[in-house]
Formats: structure tokens, sequence, C-alpha cells
């Protein structure tokens, strides 16, 4: 595998203090791309992988929240841009996050980094930072203290088309204002979400500006309430990490609040557990009943520690019989799925930064042999592809989406060089 080539994607990809995820289709910083291309940034030049962190929480919200988007400076090839989310103070943003997965990041950056006092002073001067954007999590993405954190808009999964959200965001109104679709401009539309979809992206955020983004205003009126499982777990691995982080550093006037998250959500996971579909599932809040979908969030309970050790055992016979459904894997979205498409965004593709989650959480419960078999898998979709691409058709291998991303480089980097 060429290591030079993916560092050069790095490189290629940065505005001094922020990584764009790739030129032209994705041109600001985005949240969990950048805590993924840290790791990747960590593995040639220490310093810049703190950089990037400090860049994304200088974006954060009074309110303790980390914008899924920064938009550091202005550029017209991405829609929608910061007028449509109506954000009004700081730097320009939108106004959801995405999946936290900066504190685990943050720790693995600490473990590898080689100049030890550096990363200690900048983890010091994050830590704060990061508390607050979980306590934010907890108290505006939990309304009710169920201990599943919720969401109001399918972005802040990371996983925007996954099929597991068609019946909830179907329930949501068409905007009727007309505007041009930019992605198109950069990707086949076989590769990417349909207009219906992206009309109805576009009205949960006029939803949330008209209610000043204040959770407990949007909550009752919108009618896309969703616990995607895969930010549950994402947050619970990383609330646990931080937690160690708060020890390590002194700073544990929060751990009992953040402790007592772990409990609460590591209980209310289990209401999520399908013994039918071997694996947890997404949860419609508006229907109170489970998203039934097999979708590579549903395999993220390994990441965050939620499954016990049967449930583990169950997750583990699933993916071996997920891997052996398609010529690439993980496919996001199982194959034998009605919906699954091989090529299109969400609803297919392999991701290589969901495969190292997963591979890690199947390593955590003793699946040494397939955790090795989903690196391999992400090997090989970069070798079929010939390079770095945002994603990858599960049939054929083929690189979709963005050229050169920044976080299939990375993940080159950290897992496959570093090891
Ligand atoms: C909307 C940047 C982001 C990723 C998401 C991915 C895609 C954006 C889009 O690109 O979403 O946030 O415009 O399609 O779905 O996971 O963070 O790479």
């Amino acid at each position: 595998m060429d290591f030079d080539a993916a560092r050069a994607i790095l490189r290629g990809n940065d505005l001094g203090t922020y990584t764009v995820p790739t030129k032209g289709l994705y041109p600001f910083q985005w949240n969990w791309d950048s805590a993924f291309t840290a790791l990747g940034w960590l593995t040639f030049e220490e310093g810049r992988a703190w950089k990037e962190a400090q860049a994304m929480f200088s974006g954060q919200w009074d309110n303790g929240m980390v914008p899924h988007i920064l938009f550091h400076g202005p550029s017209d090839s991405y829609f929608p841009g910061p007028g449509i989310w109506g954000a009004e103070s700081g730097i320009p943003s939108s106004t959801i996050s995405q999946p936290p997965v900066w504190a685990t990041a943050i720790t693995l950056m600490l473990q590898r980094s080689s100049a030890s006092s550096a990363a200690r002073a900048a983890v010091r001067d994050l830590l704060p930072q990061l508390i607050d954007y979980h306590l934010w999590w907890y108290r505006d993405r939990d309304l009710d203290n169920t201990g599943l954190v919720e969401s109001y808009h399918p972005w802040e999964s990371g996983m925007d088309n996954s099929p597991a959200w068609d019946a909830p965001l179907a329930r949501v109104p068409r905007v009727e204002w007309g505007y041009q679709r930019r992605d198109l401009n950069h990707v086949d539309q076989a590769q990417r979400p349909s207009d219906a979809e992206y009309d109805r992206y576009l009205h949960l955020i006029e939803l949330n500006r008209q209610h000043r983004f204040e959770p407990r205003r949007v909550a009752p009126a919108s009618p896309y309430r969703v616990i995607d499982i895969g930010t549950v777990a994402i947050l619970q691995r990383a609330t646990h990490d931080l937690i160690n982080l708060c020890r390590e550093f002194g700073q544990e006037e929060s751990v009992p609040e953040l402790e007592a998250e772990l409990v609460r959500t590591g209980k209310a996971a289990r209401r999520c557990w399908s013994g039918e579909y071997r694996c947890f599932l997404n949860w419609d809040k508006i229907s109170d009943a489970p998203l039934r979908e097999h979708t590579t969030a549903a395999l993220l309970p390994l990441f965050g520690h939620l499954a016990d050790a049967g449930q583990a055992g169950e997750m583990a016979s699933l993916t071996e019989q997920w891997l052996a459904a398609s010529e690439f894997s993980l496919a996001s979205t199982h194959p034998r799925s009605p919906f699954y498409e091989p090529q299109r965004y969400w609803r297919g593709p392999v991701w290589l930064h969901v495969n190292w989650m997963i591979a890690d959480g199947l390593r955590a419960y003793g699946y040494t042999e397939l955790a090795d078999r989903i690196k391999q898998e992400s090997r090989k979709c970069i070798m079929a592809a010939g390079g770095y691409y945002e994603y990858f058709n599960s049939e054929t291998g083929k690189g979709c989406g963005g050229a050169n991303f920044s976080w299939t480089a990375a993940v080159a980097l950290f897992w496959f060089q570093a090891g």
C-alpha cells in the first residue's frame, strides 16, 4: 500500500489549521472526519494532529455543542452553506453535531504520541471543552434522561441516507423553495442521496432554525426524532475514554456525572437489542419502535462495549455472515436487505472508518481473527479501487464519492501502517 500517497492526501487537503475531507465536494471542516484525520496526522506530523483538534474545538458553541461543520472560510462548491443553517454568532457553522469520536481519538493520540509533554499540554487544554461537549450530548440530546441520546437530523448520525432513517424521514415534509445541489457537480447521482431526501434534510434544518436551535422547542415540533445506535455507542465509548482522561489529568469534577451517564446508557441500550436481528437496532422515538434494518450502526455497540458476552457472540456470527454476503465488506447495509444498493452512499458501500471501529470492538471482545478479516477487507478496497476514496462499491470495490479522501487516507496510516 502506498502510504506516501496517503500522507500526500492529508497534505493536499490541509488548509493550515484544519483538513477538508476532500476538495470541492466538502470544502470545510467536518466533525467526525476531523477526528479520524487527526489520527492519521499523528503518524507523521504530531503537532499538526493537535492543531486539527484545536481548530475543531475553536468552533464550540457556548452551550457545549461542537457543530458538525465549521465553515472557516467561504466556498461556493458546497450546499447548504452557513446562510441556510442560520447560526448567528461565532465561527459560521451548522447547527447540529456528529458522532462524538473526539475523546477516543484524543486518547489514542496521547497514547501514540512521542512528544509526550506537548501532547499532555494539548490534552490538558482541550479537556474542559471535551467535557462540555459530552455534557451537551447528555443534556440537549437526551431531554428526559433516558440514557439514549437522540437526533433531529439524519446528518447528525453521519450515516445520512441509511435505510434505517427511511421511515422516520418519510414523515418530514419536503421544502417547496428551489435550490441547487452542489454535490452533484462532483459525484454521480447514483452514488448520492435523492432529491426527495435533500428536500427533507432542508426542512429539518429550517425547523431547527425556526426554534432557535433549542432542543426543548425543536423536539416537540420535529417529525424526525431518532435514536441512532451508532451515535449512542460512539458516545458511550468516548465517555469511557473521557473519564480516564479526566482522572489522568486531575480534572475530576464531572466524573461522577459522566459515570452515571455510562451506567444509564448501559442499561437503556438493552432495550435496543433484538434477538431476532442478532444486533442492536436504531429506534424511532415518535412511533416508539425499533427501526428494523441491518446497517453497520447496529454493530457499533461492540465499539461502545455495550454488548454482553452472549450478545457479542451473536453479533460476531452475524458479522461473519455479513462479510460473506458481498465481495467487498463490510457493506454499510446488509446485502440481504431489500434496500441494499452497493454504490449509493450509506445504503451499501463500504466505509473504512466504520470498519475500523467495528474491528476495534470485535478485538476487544476477543474476536481477533474476525477483526483481522475486516482489516484485510478494508485494505482490499483501497487496492481494488487504486486509491483512497470516500467509500467503496461493496460488489466491485470501485471507489465512490470523493477521491483523495482524508479519513480513508488517515485510516490507512493509523490502522494499516501504524498497526
Ligand atoms: C453532510 C464529510 C461528510 C461526512 C458524513 C457524510 C457526508 C455531508 C454531505 O460527508 O455528509 O454532513 O453533504 O453529504 O455522510 O458522514 O462526515 O465527509
